[in-house]
């Protein structure tokens, strides 16, 4: 029902007003919307969600200033204004989750199955320090759990069952909720299961044969490596005593295999085990939320199936090449909103995270030479990223037009790693393992960052047709374990170091300096006096200190990519987004007809080396037709946008050709039964994703065996037919 979503993404304060009845936490904020926090959006978890996604990160696609990096089936990363993946804070059920692999394959929202959200919001303008901090670029913030009860004391039983059908990739899809509650108990479990196959792109974008050597056969048109499986359950257990909710939730996601066609390598088992407990009180004062939560990541790492598995060359010969990385997250978050009086709301808090990660590249058992051989190669050894921050913000209503809101918070970090050793402890084997292991067991690898965030926001609301807001953020963020400790110049291992889907290889920076993002930004709201239209539009422009970038240190590597590593620049980014609807028709014999648009354009530089930034979604467009009649309702949208030909020449990203694709999806529910079904890219067009990143689905990834020259951006899905049944009981 993407209609749904497209209309709420213009009516998101009425939003937020229509769904206070389900969710406490939204009417208290409420009373005192800050500046910038309208960009939210709300949605139901039933009625409005979107049924035919697996991934979540499909529903960002639809807010206003963000666009989504697609990585692997299930586990997208977003990019909020030209900063995404771990630039931007994603909290799910108030667990910041830190992504423990060297590609981020298990990044944040494979945690967050579509059909298990409640709510949803971004944070795409300006967001206030009480949002979160350690990110530059945005706050995203997904609930799958909130505590409904009953308004009687009997036990009432509530159960979804959903299952989806995607002909482009045969993805299949199951999903089943039940909760029962009562007037102060809520038991509730969700399950899912998705399993699809390689998608096809609109037509072939290379020749057909063999995946590699020692695979099997590949289509022209077949994406190579973007299967993928994943299961997931999540039980909570809510109640009410009084003024708090206690919450407890138990997590287990389990995904067996999920291939990635702009990496080396694959995912081939991720299990991660998540508990939280979160304690919610409303008082007359205000109220607060607390949340301790843990996170247990295991994730292994090799060739999948459209990967070449068997090397012999030379002295070396192996089968597959096993990593694995393990990542253990605790937090507490204490969050308070206190009114103080009639105009004032003060918000305050704690933040406490800990986190430790190991990743290591294990020996090939049947490889004699000192190559990947005979110790395991550590990536990283205990690395260490632990935080705490505190914050405080005053949001005052000045009158009934002004309101500002006024925060600082400060975010200690500490960060180190024990030593390393590469495979071989006592020769270079022409990959440099023991120098370099040896540079930086030697360094001074404890890092302290003190880094500060402000947010200062106004917003002027003369009347109920239109408001403006205007402020300045700074937000600090240091950089990730992997940005900072791993250490290898060895191509093989740098390429296994790869963040950004673009092929090359990357090695850490132990001296990298945290990021600082300096925001300034506008949103303009208007509407006219019937209310039959609206307008919003959002300029920025942010100018980012010591932006953790890259520089190439070897530009003659025989395959045409390069190594690269880590160092702190200087970048700006600025642009806008708009986002317009108009009814055509409100009551006809035919029904009510609605057209939405949304136009993102970002455009950002690094000042130091004079290049664009990396994987900026060149202009786009979203236009869509609603039409609504009784319990049917359709979105005929085309997404247009433009070539991207301002890329980053350090990193080599290819340019992309502009693209227009067609979307059709209808929904009818009949008591309770609701079937949605729809056409993705209806005219089957072939286009490379813009921020598909750089083909490496099939052949032989593991070193220097793909060659830039010849190879191809990441084509986007060709046309697919999709059916959705969900039945209510
Ligand atoms: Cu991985």
């Amino acid at each position: 029902m993407r209609q749904l979503f497209l209309t709420c993404l213009l009516m998101s304060a009425l939003a937020v007003h229509a769904n206070t009845t389900t969710t406490k936490a939204i009417e208290v904020q409420d009373k005192k919307e800050s500046p910038f926090g309208e960009s939210s959006l709300i949605f139901d978890a039933i009625d409005e969600q979107e049924p035919i996604s697996y991934d979540s990160g499909e529903l960002l696609d639809y807010f206003l200033g963000v666009n989504r990096i697609q990585n692997g089936g299930f586990s997208s990363l977003p990019s909020i204004q030209g900063l995404s993946d771990d630039r931007i804070k994603i909290k799910i059920d108030g667990m910041n989750l830190i992504s423990s692999c060297a590609n981020h394959m298990n990044a944040p929202l494979a945690y967050a199955v579509s059909s298990n959200i409640d709510e949803m919001s971004v944070v795409a303008g300006l967001s206030s320090v009480s949002q979160g901090g350690d990110n530059t670029g945005g706050v995203i913030k997904i609930e799958s759990s909130l505590a409904t009860f009953s308004s009687s004391q009997e036990w009432s039983v509530d159960q979804r069952a959903q299952s989806y059908f995607k002909s482009n990739n045969e993805t299949i899809g199951l999903n089943y909720a039940a909760t029962a509650s009562n007037d102060s108990s809520s038991i509730r479990y969700h399950g899912s299961g998705v399993k699809g196959k390689n998608y096809h792109a609109g037509g072939d974008f290379k020749d057909a044969g063999q995946a590699a050597s020692d695979r099997g056969y590949l289509a022209g048109d077949e994406v190579g490596s973007t299967q993928f499986k994943n299961t997931s359950h999540q039980l909570n257990l809510s109640k009410k005593i009084a003024n708090d909710i206690y919450d407890l939730q138990l997590g287990y996601h389990h995904s067996p295999y999920e291939s990635f066609a702009n990496q080396r390598m694959d995912s081939v088992d991720n299990t991660s085990l998540q508990s939280k407990f979160s304690i919610t009180s409303d008082y007359d004062w205000g109220n607060t939320l607390s949340t301790f939560y843990i996170d247990d990541t295991k994730h292994k790492h090799n060739f999948g199936s459209d990967k070449q598995y068997y090397y012999a060359n030379g002295m070396m010969t192996s089968y597959g090449m096993p990593m694995k990385s393990e990542g253990k997250t605790a937090g507490l978050n204490i969050d308070a909103q206190i009114f103080l009086n009639d105009k004032d709301t003060l918000k305050t808090g704690i933040e406490l995270q800990y986190y430790r990660l190991d990743d290591t590249f294990y020996a090939s058992p049947t490889d004699t030479s000192t190559m990947m051989g005979p110790g395991n190669f550590q990536n990283i050894n205990n690395g260490k990223r632990d935080r705490f921050d505190i914050y405080t913000q005053l949001d005052r209503a000045w009158s009934d037009e002004w309101l500002t809101s006024l925060g600082i918070r400060y975010g200690f970090v500490n960060m180190d790693a024990d030593d390393i050793q590469g495979y071989s402890t006592t020769t270079n084997m022409m990959t440099n393992q023991v120098t370099d292991s040896t540079a930086f067991n030697n360094s001074d690898r404890s890092k302290t960052d003190h880094n500060i965030d402000l947010s200062l926001l106004a917003k002027y609301d003369p009347n109920e047709l239109s408001n403006i807001e205007v402020g300045y953020t700074m937000k600090t963020r240091s950089p990730n374990v992997y940005q900072r400790y791993t250490w290898s110049t060895w191509t093989m291992a740098a390429n296994m170091n790869n963040l950004y889907g673009d092929g090359n290889g990357y090695v850490g920076n132990v001296n990298l300096k945290p990021e600082t993002a300096h925001k300034v930004g506008f949103l303009y709201n208007l509407k006219n006096q019937d209310k039959t239209w609206e307008v919003k539009v959002n300029p920025y422009y942010a100018l980012i200190e010591d932006y953790i970038d890259a520089v190439s240190i070897n530009n003659s590597r025989p395959d045409g990519f390069r190594t690269l590593q880590f160092t702190n620049q200087d970048a700006y980014i600025y642009g806008f987004d708009v986002l317009a609807g108009a009814d055509l028709i409100s009551n006809s014999s035919f029904g009510a007809f609605k057209i939405l648009t949304k136009i993102n354009y970002q455009r950002g530089k690094n000042k130091d080396n004079d290049t664009n930034l990396y994987n900026l979604m060149p202009l786009n467009a979203i236009i869509a037709l609603n039409h609504n009649y009784q319990r049917w309702a359709n979105t005929l949208s085309a997404k247009i946008v433009d070539e991207k030909d301002r890329v980053d020449a350090e990193r080599l990203e290819r340019q992309t050709a502009g693209y227009t694709i067609f979307d059709f999806k209808t929904s009818y529910s009949y008591e309770s039964l609701q079937i949605d079904a729809g056409i993705d890219n209806i005219l089957d067009k072939k286009y490379d994703d813009p921020l598909g990143g750089e083909y490496l689905g099939q052949g032989a990834t593991m070193s220097t065996g793909i060659q830039k020259d010849t190879g191809t951006q990441v084509p986007g899905m060709g046309r697919s037919f999709n059916l959705s049944l969900t039945y209510n009981f």
